[in-house]
């Protein structure tokens, strides 16, 4: 089983969609082993968003980021990195796929809604920077059966 890494933004906050947005995870057979609300400071977002530290929009990312707290959350399922990109769809909310979070949710390309891990590599990375050891759980999820068959898991 993975474990990825989803952020959700100010815009979540702001436009009181969290339940829903969990919900979708939740319903997809998702499993939350970590979940907490922060603020996010300017060093953390630098090594966060370091991809896009030299475009000219970086510094609107950032304040954007900060406009309100997140929810951070860790997110256990098979193939759980890929599926959640899925459900998140393509950075601009107008062109993401309805049915997708950003699809359903957002007009924008910036104010998406959203952050998910974009690989296993880069979710272990990003895991490790919002939370630490004892704030990821493991627990049974009795719904297993129902959610995989055994030549899956
Ligand atoms: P992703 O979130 O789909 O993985 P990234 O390219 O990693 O997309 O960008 C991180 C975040 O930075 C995006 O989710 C979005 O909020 C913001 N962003 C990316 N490109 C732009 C842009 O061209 N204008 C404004 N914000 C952007
Ligand atoms: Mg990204």
């Amino acid at each position: 089983m993975e474990v990825t890494l989803v952020i959700l933004k100010p815009s979540a906050v702001q436009r009181k969609i969290l339940g829903e947005v969990i919900s979708r995870f939740e319903k997809k057979g998702i499993q939350i082993v970590g979940l907490k609300m922060m603020q996010l400071t300017d060093e953390t977002l630098e090594e966060h968003y370091a991809h896009l530290k030299d475009k000219p929009f970086f510094g609107r990312i950032k304040d954007s980021m900060q406009a309100s707290p997140v929810i951070v959350m860790a997110l256990k399922g098979l193939d759980a990195v890929n599926v959640v990109r899925k459900l998140t769809g393509v950075t601009n909310g107008r062109d993401a796929q309805p049915g997708t979070i950003r699809g359903d949710y957002g007009m924008s390309v910036q104010e998406n809604i959203v952050h998910a891990s974009d690989s296993p590599e880069t979710a272990a990375i990003e895991l490790k920077r919002f939370f630490s050891d004892n704030e990821i759980f493991n627990y049974s999820s009795f719904l297993l059966p129902y959610l995989y068959a055994n030549d899956e898991l």
